[in-house]
């Protein structure tokens, strides 16, 4: 009878361990959440001159924010998110156009299969209160710093600060980045000296944690609102595709190249082509024997069916929340993207 205890506490433990992650594995997502406000009108969010904060979120509004709506929005996400790691959701995850911490937190605390999270949050200077965050599984990692790089914009309505945190997971010290880089509204041409000077910014961060330890497993993630190939990102940050290892000398390499291809596959839809401006890049401490390492082809974009617009002229883009002040209550404007990080062997 002892034995036949001992042999069924053994297997419980064994299921459990196996219906978890391996602890020597980190799952992580990327998720630009179009637009999560909270349905409270601040007045001080954000007192820019030309940003009208919050404003555009709120019940009576042209887009008519409503709790139902609020709490339909958080429903529909917490579907994309748990869904992520076959069910099991991210270890970490990284987002993007969210008001503040709470509605993170009514996320987390209301939808999360797992709730074991805590958020490094950066509330930043931008016109329409937009933040971004990094989500993270408490019992894998451990935050030790965060440091944010304000974007100068000369003028312009204030944007997203870039932020890089510190992580330790058991005792391994792994680095992440959250970007949501100034967008091409105004066009591409005159907005694109803010992406570079956001490149510049994030570069510097990379560049303050190499100069620390040159082999720092750091992976920047974000909607750039570029693409790979373009400047901002392929020459100021120097983020060379994956195809170019062992080819091209590069400290940063974009882990989403192999999964885009404009007529077909990308996180975004605009006039026809699909653009890649979500994106991971991952520096060169990724691909040695040491610490964490990329998983090669690890790297999916969650454009599963649900998710995208069924008919019409925008069939097969994704399925969003809002079309202008049009509510179509979808998920995002944007796919979200995953991959996995493993322990070096
Ligand atoms: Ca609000
Ligand atoms: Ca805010
Ligand atoms: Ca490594």
């Amino acid at each position: 009878m002892k034995f036949l205890l001992s042999v069924l506490i053994l297997s419980g433990f064994t299921y459990i361990a196996s219906a978890q992650n391996p602890s020597d594995t980190l799952f992580v997502g990327w998720y630009n959440v179009e637009n999560l406000f909270d349905t409270v009108n601040n007045p001080n969010a954000y007192n820019q001159p030309d940003g009208n904060g919050d404003d555009e979120y709120i019940p009576g509004s042209k887009s008519d924010w409503t709790p139902e709506r609020y709490q339909a929005k958080l429903k529909n996400l917490a579907q994309v998110i748990n869904g992520m790691n076959n069910g099991r959701g991210p270890d970490v995850l990284g987002v993007c156009e969210v008001e503040n911490q709470y509605v993170l937190w009514d996320l987390i605390n209301g939808h999360f299969i797992n709730k074991n999270f805590s958020l490094v949050f950066k509330e930043s200077q931008d016109g329409r209160s937009i933040d971004i965050a990094i989500l993270y599984r408490n019992d894998k990692l451990k935050w030790d710093w965060m440091k944010a790089y304000g974007v100068p914009m000369e003028g312009k309505r204030p944007t997203r600060d870039i932020v890089f945190a510190k992580f330790l997971s058991g005792d391994k010290p792994v680095y992440f980045s959250v970007n949501h880089w100034p967008s091409k509204s105004g066009g591409a041409e005159a907005s694109e000296p803010y992406r570079e000077k956001a490149a510049e910014r994030t570069l510097e961060g990379v560049n303050e944690i190499l100069a620390t330890d040159k082999n720092a497993d750091i992976l920047l993630m974000g909607d750039f609102n570029c693409n790979p190939d373009e400047k901002p990102l392929q020459t100021i940050l120097g983020a060379r595709t994956v195809a170019e290892i062992g080819k091209e000398k590069s400290q940063l390499w974009n882990l989403t190249t192999p999964v885009w291809n404009p007529e077909t596959t990308g996180t975004l839809q605009y006039k026809g082509k699909w653009d890649l401006i979500d994106n991971f890049i991952g520096s060169n401490g990724l691909f040695d024997k040491t610490g964490y390492q990329f998983l090669d082809g690890s790297v999916s974009i969650l454009n599963y069916p649900e998710l995208k617009e069924k008919e019409g002229k925008y069939a097969g883009s994704p399925f969003r929340t809002y079309a202008g002040a049009k509510y179509l209550g979808g998920f995002s404007d944007h796919f979200a993207i995953t991959l996995k990080l493993v322990v070096s062997k």
